[in-house]
């Protein structure tokens, strides 16, 4: 499909957009199974703008898959599916602990998981916004966590990476005031400050309720309803075409907190939500 993509979706593509976000952008590129970032960064305000290079890239880009299909591979309909997760490990913990302790299904405390940027198909990028204190970090993807086989599990196949976060030589950029806020509730509803204009915005998706909320941004398909873009499940690839392209998100944002992410939406319908709780919003933009 790279022959549609807008003006916009070019830019995004080249990374130009990176000017646009707040504090320093770290660009973190992901495949199978692996990512390609700085080993070593300074604190402050950080922009992680997360890329797909893999399978999933590379089918969008000549057109020839079926764009429902872009992730699967040797049976697995997630291997080419990837989002990145911060997570923030005390003092003396290592990126090499983290994995055997997951490896090992040992308890790991002392990893705390901070959310990052969620999906987009290729070749938008998606993005998050966050403060970084000094410290150890690893960068992981826990796509496949809650399958029976653990042989899908991106973290176990390789996909972590230790990060270090120095102190900062200058005063940190401060943290931009969001555009748009939307809340979960603790009931699950997702509650929207103003409505969405076309354009560059900075969201701040704020979780209410008591569990980790994986945060997606869906825009509807031309000729495609809201509809059936709430109805779709994934069971339904093979007889179904999918009424949406995933426009971006947030991978997770943990309970109780808060995290920032730009999105540029171009005139049209969309519907946000999780599809770990079932629960879409219809929001549609207009210019
Ligand atoms: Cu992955």
């Amino acid at each position: 499909q790279a022959g549609q993509l807008t003006a916009q979706e070019r830019l995004d593509a080249s990374g130009n957009a990176s000017r646009a976000l707040p504090g320093k952008v770290i660009d973190v590129a992901a495949g199978e199974f692996y990512f390609q970032a700085p080993d070593t960064i300074q604190a402050g305000l950080i922009t992680f703008q997360l890329r797909q290079m893999g399978l999933i890239r590379r089918r969008v880009m000549t057109g020839g898959v079926a764009r429902d299909s872009g992730a699967a591979e040797h049976g697995d309909p997630t291997r080419g599916f990837h989002m990145l997760w911060i997570v923030r490990l005390d003092s003396g913990r290592t990126a090499a602990d983290f994995h055997r302790a997951v490896q090992a299904r040992e308890p790991h405390k002392w990893a705390r998981n901070l959310g990052g940027p969620g999906f987009a198909l290729p070749p938008r990028t998606t993005n998050a916004t966050l403060v970084l204190k000094p410290g150890n970090y690893v960068l992981t993807c826990f796509v496949g966590a809650a399958r029976e086989d653990r042989s899908r599990y991106h973290l176990l196949n390789g996909m972590f990476k230790a990060l270090t976060v120095v102190p900062a030589r200058s005063a940190p950029a401060a943290t931009p005031k969001p555009d748009i806020v939307m809340r979960l509730t603790g009931d699950g509803a997702l509650e929207l400050s103003q409505q969405v204009t076309a354009g560059r915005r900075l969201i701040r998706v704020e979780n209410g309720s008591a569990k980790a909320y994986e945060f997606q941004i869906r825009r509807v398909l031309p000729g495609r309803t809201t509809a059936e873009a709430l109805a779709w499940q994934p069971r339904d690839n093979p007889t179904m075409t999918r009424p949406f392209d995933p426009w971006g998100g947030l991978s997770d944002v943990p309970a109780g907190e808060s995290m920032l992410t730009t999105v540029t939406f171009e005139p049209g319908d969309y519907v946000v939500g999780s599809s770990m709780r079932a629960a879409f919003t219809v929001l549609p933009v207009r210019r």
